[in-house]
């Protein structure tokens, strides 16, 4: 078995290391350019001339959980399945990083960082937990995960998929403006797509609930900055959470940095976790080898 590795950050020593020690009778290297023979790719937002090497590889492995970066190449990429990562620890971060989130606004620890800086000891009214209704855009792994992880807490709790779901105890909608007339709390975990790019616009943004607040870990495409900025100055938003940027990191510039009221993590809500990554990776390979077929493949028509 022939293994070719790619990242765009460069970081594949670990993968190397880990590929080795998963599959000893493996041959595995780190993609250079001119470089493309190989029974499987593992890739990370790869560049073009990667992809149109890849045509007669026999399947492409994502070193995540997103696809765009891939599917962006559209007709020129190889007929080989293309099998994303499928959970692998992320689901468990996701939750600890939204339900962070969820609770620093809910027990108002964003105001009182604000009053602390200023010298101010002030208690504040409490939010009351019926007025919180958390939304959460995409029901998926990581979505799902994310409920369940709030489920404890005992906010109103709802989410939008695709297709229709039934989630004991979570309001599913399929009606997006439905589903955003009310939500305190915005959770997005959807993938980005063509339907689901730029979908949270100024007009849609203005349908959560007065004093809402945006938690965005999927794509920074997703979202209008311009208008989430403007709701958040105009008052009608009390604030974001932002894991994920149009472009990464966001340039100097950009306002969010200077907006008070934004909260920025440089894309690490959840983690690629080598170890279970590989293990979860070399598996699939195996079934593959074996005949068999595996989880976590790419719909390119749905383009998730
Ligand atoms: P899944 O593919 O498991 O779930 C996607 C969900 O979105 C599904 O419920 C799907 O609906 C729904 N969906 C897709 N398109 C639409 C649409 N047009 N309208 C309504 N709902 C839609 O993905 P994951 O949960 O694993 O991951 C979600 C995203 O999170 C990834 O695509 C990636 O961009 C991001 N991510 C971010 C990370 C970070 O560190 N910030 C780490 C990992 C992932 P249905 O159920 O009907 O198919
Ligand atoms: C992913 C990501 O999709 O890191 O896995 O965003």
């Amino acid at each position: 078995m022939n293994i070719l590795l790619y990242r765009s950050d460069g970081q594949t020593s670990d993968w190397e290391a880990a590929f080795r020690a998963a599959l000893p009778d493996a041959q595995v290297r780190t993609w250079i350019a001119g470089d493309a023979a190989c029974d499987y790719a593992v890739i990370w937002a790869p560049p073009a001339e990667l992809v149109a090497r890849l045509q007669n590889v026999k399947a492409i492995f994502l070193m995540g959980a997103g696809v765009d970066a891939i599917l962006k190449f559209g007709a020129a990429l190889p007929p080989a399945p293309i099998i994303r990562l499928g959970d692998a620890g992320m689901g468990m971060q996701m939750a600890e990083y939204v339900t962070h989130a969820v609770l620093r606004y809910f027990r108002r620890f964003d105001d009182y960082e604000r009053q602390a800086r200023q010298g101010a000891w002030q208690p504040l009214p409490a939010h009351d937990k019926q007025d919180f209704t958390v939304g959460v855009l995409g029901l998926g792994q990581l979505g799902r995960s994310v409920i369940e992880a709030l489920r404890p807490f005992g906010f109103p709790l709802r989410g939008w998929s695709r297709s229709p779901k039934t989630i004991a105890g979570v309001d599913c909608f399929d009606d997006l403006d439905a589903f955003l007339c009310g939500t305190r709390v915005l959770v997005c975990l959807l993938p980005l797509t063509p339907e689901t790019n730029q979908l949270l616009d100024h007009a849609r943004l203005s349908l959560l609930a007065r004093g809402g607040v945006v938690i965005n870990v999927a794509r920074g495409a997703h979202i209008d900055d311009d208008a989430l900025l403007a709701l958040i100055r105009a008052g009608h938003l009390a604030g974001a959470t932002l894991d994920v940027f149009r472009d990464e990191p966001p340039a100097p510039d950009h306002p969010y940095w200077g907006e008070p009221r934004v909260t920025i993590t440089p894309h690490i809500s959840a983690l690629t976790l080598v170890p279970e990554a590989v293990r979860q990776i070399a598996a699939k390979m195996q079934a593959l080898a074996r005949g068999e077929t595996v989880a976590d493949m790419v719909d390119r028509t749905k383009g998730y």
